[in-house]
């Protein structure tokens, strides 16, 4: 089954959304196979956002990965890395969907309360950045006969 990564970002956790936004992808079906509050180094979000290197933003962007902890985490399901983007929404709030994250409690681009990995490479490269594999727990939900 396929996995991906989501972090609520600090503006999520600072605003209470944790609970929330992972009761929501737990209602979605999604299997919880890794999960932390940890602060994210300089090094780690540089690595990680290394696809924005040269944006203006990029400072900015780091800065505020930084500025205090982030919710990590990965989940698995079928399809997950497209479907969680979707759940997340369009990286613009204003732009994101009624009923997506984004849409439902962010207010700007640069503060947009949570990621979502982008395609198979960058789940693969991102749940290996942010978990060890011994933080990746391969068990089986009592409900999953009803869901797939
Ligand atoms: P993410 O990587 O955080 O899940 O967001 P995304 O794929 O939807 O968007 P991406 O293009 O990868 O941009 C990464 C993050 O950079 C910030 N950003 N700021 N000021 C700006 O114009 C701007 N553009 C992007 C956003 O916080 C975005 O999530
Ligand atoms: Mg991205």
């Amino acid at each position: 089954m396929e996995k991906t990564f989501l972090m609520i970002k600090p503006d999520g956790v600072q605003r209470n959304l944790i609970g929330a936004i992972v009761g929501r992808l737990e209602n979605k079906g999604f299997r919880i196979a890794g999960a932390k509050l940890m602060q994210v180094s300089e090094d780690l979000a540089k690595t990680h956002y290394q696809e924005h290197e040269e944006k203006p933003f990029f400072g900015e962007l780091v800065d505020f990965i930084t500025s205090g902890p982030v919710f990590a985490m990965v989940l698995e399901g079928d399809n997950v890395i497209d479907t969680a983007r979707l759940a997340v929404g369009s990286t613009n709030p204003q732009q994101a969907a009624p009923g997506t994250i984004r849409g439902d409690y962010g207010l700007t681009v640069g503060k947009n309360i949570i990621h979502g990995s982008d395609s198979k490479e960058s789940a693969e490269r991102e749940i290996s950045l942010f978990f060890d594999e011994n933080e990746i727990l391969d068990y089986k939900l009592s409900n999953s006969a009803w869901i797939y």
